[in-house]
């Protein structure tokens, strides 16, 4: 019912009446032109016109594997010549072996490259797949690698080793890898009878609350439990907390934990570590009773059972804005799309840029091949970890870390909502991942679309001797393309943009809506976040955000200078009462060595990564500046045993590596429950190569340090959990990208107060506005 507030807040079929004929090139006078308003040009839809149609130079190499290849590796995979005895995923136990999940394994960049800018052949696609082994001796994780894909006589499964420097390659422990629905099953039936036994405490101190098993129809509370379930893969634990259920489950935690051991695949010999309620550890059932019986466990508050107050919808209670029913102001693409796509190989061309898109279920969407005006920028630009870590007072908030790729974030990349989510108008791209020997597509889950950026590019007003103020005006129109994604990770919703500039600039910008993790409120614990609801503490944590960007300017063969600015010491002749006096200085070198590192103190530093070898007309080397957005941080707590050694990527601002096709990813997708021993280490990656005309990539920390407020109800907002990092020229050009434009203005008044303007034939057009006339995407909302 809630989406017939589409049709409620569609408008009438209008037509701009702002809107004119299109004039042709030329100079105007302001008073004709303004005149001449004209409404009956046939106007095309500013909402449902398709982007035109562009052909990729070269196949998308970086593509996805298609569904036929999907279930080409799953069978080949189940097929008993592979000899890796595998049960199908929904029927298994700990002790059989099953497949995870399967999904493109990264191409080389040694092979994409010769394919890419000569006539080499494309490289072939490989499919990556993890397999638990719980069935063999000592059980794991396997990771493979299948190809050359499409399946055929040539096609290998292979051990995937080569891209994990932690020691035991592809291979996780089975007590690290990933908690999955068998585990949970086998892990339950402890959880069960502990809470069974204590259900008349439960009830008393959580208004009735009781569990007797995740599938018992007597069961009212839910679960959630912290993660790393463990520290080497040695032994492994699951600390439950319980909450009350509903979909804002996030705000309604209970202050009631139990402790598990769950080390191994034999779950008889699974154990309680212990009960935490009111800050006390109980560490046995009979503890616990002791103290309920004594009066000692009381709740000074009771959770809220309604949690309507949590809920993304309307607040009346919140009063009336004046004019707020009127429909907010709405992006328009008035004079038609001004970008052109190959769907088939997810490639874009918009202003001069042209890149490519992949998608994987763990890191979302993928950059490739980025360039501007033909030359190449960035190889590839891809999230590779969205890390988030907590504090509290309890085992839960103090014990948590999230690695979102654990979750395969990307397949949590779902519909976006036209005109809110995305503009009205924008393109809607499907995104699709496999589950066993299925494709699943995501509709709607990718949104490209050009924006007004309601600021020039750039502007200059000369002279005022007249009535108009000044004698010269030139102002160029602002706007960039926008690639969004949202990706909805349990709680949070992470909007990944990805924005390029007319300037050949280009924007990285990551923002989180969605539900805190939250704790029970302690009124001692005011450290780790204030009250913000009856219950309800919001818990403190960081998000960072790691990205890459694989740098090629014009080649791969790149430095990263260092500018830094000195407040220096000078005397100059012209100036003899000022003796020595200080003044600004640049101090420029290349960094020599592999090295994390952090933004300079007051941002007196200028990261640019240059190609030596290419110098503008000018004779500077050529490069792109890295420049610091909103909240450039790192993890605050770089020496938690939750985050030892598996978290390094998150604990710099910035780093700077060799490319190495060994070296693909930042983190590994199972890495989260070996902080102490890492299937993937990122400090490995500084081993002394030079970075100075090396292929460089920059790996880069966005995030929010997470002060939550009371604000963060009932969810996080964008406007304010936001991070930004830009990459723009830097001596690349040999001016500003702004010249070629031609929707600019440049305006002259002569001696006699006589206005003039150029308008370089991007005269003003009209669209046909109509809402009511609904896409493909408000009629999905509408239908669904
Ligand atoms: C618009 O079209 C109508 C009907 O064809 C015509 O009468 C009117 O003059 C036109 N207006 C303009 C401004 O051309
Ligand atoms: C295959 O796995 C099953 C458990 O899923 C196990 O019982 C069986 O012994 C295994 N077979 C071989 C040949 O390893
Ligand atoms: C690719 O082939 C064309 C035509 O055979 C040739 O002109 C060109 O030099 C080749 N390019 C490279 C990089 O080998
Ligand atoms: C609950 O039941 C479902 C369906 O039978 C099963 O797949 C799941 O493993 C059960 N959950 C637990 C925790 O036992
Ligand atoms: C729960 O109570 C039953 C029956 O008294 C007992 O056998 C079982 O061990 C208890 N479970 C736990 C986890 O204490
Ligand atoms: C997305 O998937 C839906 C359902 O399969 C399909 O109808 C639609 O055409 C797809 N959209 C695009 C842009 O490919
Ligand atoms: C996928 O597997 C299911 C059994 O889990 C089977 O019913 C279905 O036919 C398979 N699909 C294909 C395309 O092979
Ligand atoms: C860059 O220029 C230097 C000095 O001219 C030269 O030694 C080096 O080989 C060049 N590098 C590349 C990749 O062309
Ligand atoms: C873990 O990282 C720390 C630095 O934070 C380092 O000193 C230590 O040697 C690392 N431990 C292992 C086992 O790699
Ligand atoms: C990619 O490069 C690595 C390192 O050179 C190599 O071990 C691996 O086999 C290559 N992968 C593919 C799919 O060719
Ligand atoms: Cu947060």
């Amino acid at each position: 019912m809630q989406f017939f507030t589409f049709i409620y807040l569609a408008l009438p079929s209008v037509v701009l009446s702002a809107a004119f004929p299109p004039l042709g090139y030329g100079r105007r006078v302001l008073r004709e032109a303004f005149d001449k308003r004209n409404s009956n040009v046939s106007a095309h839809s500013c909402f449902t016109e398709a982007a035109p149609a562009t052909t990729a130079p070269k196949t998308n190499v970086w593509a996805p594997i298609s569904g036929d290849d999907n279930l080409a590796v799953w069978n080949l995979l189940h097929d008993p010549a592979s000899s890796l005895n595998l049960t199908h995923p929904n029927d298994a136990i700990l002790t059989d072996n099953y497949v995870f999940w399967i999904d493109a394994l990264h191409t080389n960049k040694s092979a994409v490259l010769p394919y890419l800018d000569g006539n080499a052949t494309a490289p072939p696609k490989y499919a990556r797949a993890i397999i638990f082994e719980g069935g063999k001796a000592v059980p794991d994780s396997q990771e493979y690698m299948i190809g050359p894909l499409p399946v055929g006589p040539k096609t290998t499964v292979e051990k995937l080793n080569y891209i994990y420097n932690g020691g035991t390659g592809g291979s996780v422990p089975y007590n690290a890898r990933y908690f999955d629905s068998p585990r949970n099953a086998a892990s339950d039936p402890l959880l069960a009878s502990v809470m069974s036994n204590i259900s008349d405490i439960t009830a008393a101190l959580f208004q009735g609350g009781v569990y007797y098993g995740s599938n018992d129809s007597r069961t009212n509370l839910i679960t959630t439990w912290g993660v790393p379930m463990s520290f080497d893969g040695t032994k492994a634990f699951r600390n439950v907390m319980f909450k009350f259920p509903g979909p804002a489950s996030y705000l309604t935690p209970l202050d009631f934990f139990i402790l598990l051991d769950i080390t191994g695949t034999d779950a008889s010999l699974y154990s309680l570590r212990g009960f935490v309620t009111a800050e006390k550890l109980y560490p046995t059932v009979e503890a616990l009773r002791t103290a309920f019986d004594a009066g000692d466990l009381a709740m000074e508050y009771d959770q809220t059972l309604d949690a309507d107050w949590a809920l993304v919808n309307y607040k009346p209670e919140l009063g009336v804005r004046d004019l707020e029913d009127r429909l907010a102001p709405s992006t328009l693409e008035i004079g038609g799309k001004r970008y052109r796509l190959d769907k088939e190989n997810q490639y874009v061309e918009y202003m001069g840029w042209s890149f490519y898109m992949s998608f994987s279920r763990t890191l979302g969407i993928m950059f490739y091949d980025i360039k501007f005006k033909g030359e190449r920028i960035l190889y590839e630009l891809s999230m590779q970890e969205a890390m988030a870590q907590y504090g509290g007072g309890q085992p839960k908030a103090a014990g948590t870390v999230y690695h979102d790729t654990y979750y395969s974030l990307g397949t949590e990349m779902s519909a976006l909502v036209e005109g809110f989510d995305c503009p009205w108008g924008a393109t809607f791209w499907n995104l699709s991942y496999h589950s066993n020997n299925a494709t699943i597509t995501k509709t709607n889950s990718l949104c490209i679309f050009e924006a007004d950026m309601n600021f020039p590019v750039s502007r200059h007003r000369y002279g005022a001797d007249n009535a108009y103020g000044y004698t010269q005006l030139g102002t160029v129109k602002g706007a960039a393309l926008t690639v969004r994604a949202i990706a909805t990770v349990g709680n949070y919703d992470y909007m990944f943009d990805y924005a390029f500039h007319m300037d050949a600039s280009l924007e990285i910008s990551v923002r989180a809506s969605g539900y805190l993790q939250s704790s029970f409120y302690y009124p001692d614990q005011g450290a780790w976040g204030p009250r913000i609801q009856q219950a309800t503490q919001g818990s403190l944590h960081d998000h960072i955000v790691t990205f890459k960007g694989d740098f090629d300017i014009v080649d791969s063969s790149n430095s990263l200078q260092v500018s830094e600015l000195k407040a220096i010491k000078t005397s100059q002749s012209w100036f003899p009462e000022l003796g020595e006096f200080e003044q600004l200085e640049m101090e420029t070198s290349n960094m020599k060595e592999e090295q994390q590192f952090n933004w300079a103190a007051n941002n007196q530093a200028m990261y640019t990564i240059i190609n030596s070898n290419a110098t503008n007309k000018w004779g500077t080397p050529r490069g792109y500046r890295v420049v610091p957005g909103r909240s450039n941080i790192h993890l605050s707590t770089l020496n938690s045993p939750f985050s030892r050694n598996n978290s390094h990527f998150a604990k710099s601002h910035l780093a700077v590596t060799q490319q190495h096709d060994n070296e693909p990813y930042a983190n590994s997708v199972q890495n989260l429950n070996l902080p102490w021993k890492p299937q993937q280490d990122f400090s490995k990656f500084f081993d002394g190569e030079s970075v100075d005309g090396e292929d460089l990539v920059l790996w880069f920390n966005l995030g929010m340090h997470h002060f939550t407020r009371s604000e963060d109800v009932p969810v996080t907002l964008y406007s304010e959990a936001y991070s930004s990092i830009s990459f723009a020229p830097q001596n690349f050009f040999d001016r500003a990208q702004d010249g070629d434009l031609l929707n600019r203005r440049w305006i002259e008044v002569d001696d006699e107060g006589v206005l003039t303007y150029e308008d370089y034939g991007v005269g003003l057009e009209t669209c046909v506005v109509d809402l009511t006339e609904p896409t493909e995407h408000i009629g999905m909302m509408l239908t669904s």
